[in-house]
């Protein structure tokens, strides 16, 4: 597993070459912006098993065979195994986005899943969609624009400072992203 740093060192390495201008400047940034990526990580994971059930609530919304007999979300035991799935998913681009790399993603959740959902028929384009809802909710909650249910006590803003997230909320995205491409 690879973050920032150590990823900085493998590439320089590769070319066998000091750590450089440029690696240094986006270190220096990743560093500067620590905080906000804290900030990022703790609005995902402190909303996750909301975010996960909305998602999967979604999907089955717009594709209620899922969980009528025959479909991968049926039964109840197949239906927590989809959320549980959800939450993995969850966890593992949270890892991710805290190491500012996408290597602990690709190496211990999406390596094999595509497989292993094909050999046990868990559709992919519905798993890519759960992930997709997951991905919008997860952006609005960086960036803290969430607007789901506003005005009623669900309904929740973190108390975090104003500023600008949109470069954590679209790196994020890509964590996302890379989960869909991995199904696809
Ligand atoms: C650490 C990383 C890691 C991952 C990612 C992981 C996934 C994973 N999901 C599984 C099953 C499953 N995954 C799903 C998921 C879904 N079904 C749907 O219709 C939806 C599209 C989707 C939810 C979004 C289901 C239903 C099963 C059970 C399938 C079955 O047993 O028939 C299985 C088979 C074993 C089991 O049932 O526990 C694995 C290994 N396990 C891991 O250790």
């Amino acid at each position: 597993m690879l973050d920032a740093f150590s990823r900085a060192v493998i590439n320089a390495d590769s070319k066998t070459a000091c750590i450089g201008g440029e690696e240094l400047a986006s270190l220096r940034s990743f560093i500067a912006e620590g905080n906000k990526r804290l900030d990022a990580v703790n609005a995902i994971a402190s909303n996750a098993s909301c975010c996960v059930s909305d998602a999967i609530a979604g999907m089955i919304c717009e594709n209620t065979g899922l969980i009528q007999a025959g479909g991968n979300c049926y039964p109840n035991r197949r239906m927590a195994a989809c959320l549980r799935d959800g939450e993995i998913i969850l966890r593992y681009v949270t890892y991710a986005l805290l190491a500012g790399d996408a290597s602990v993603l690709d190496d211990r959740c999406l390596n094999g899943l595509k497989e292993t959902y094909v050999a046990l028929g868990v559709p992919l384009q519905s798993a890519a969609r759960a992930v997709s809802i997951m991905k919008a909710i997860c952006v609005a909650h960086i960036n803290n624009t969430n607007k789901m249910y506003e005005g009623t006590s669900k309904f929740r803003k973190m108390d975090t400072p104003q500023g600008d997230c949109s470069a954590l909320s679209a790196e994020c995205a890509s964590y996302f992203d890379r989960v869909i491409a991995a199904l696809s």
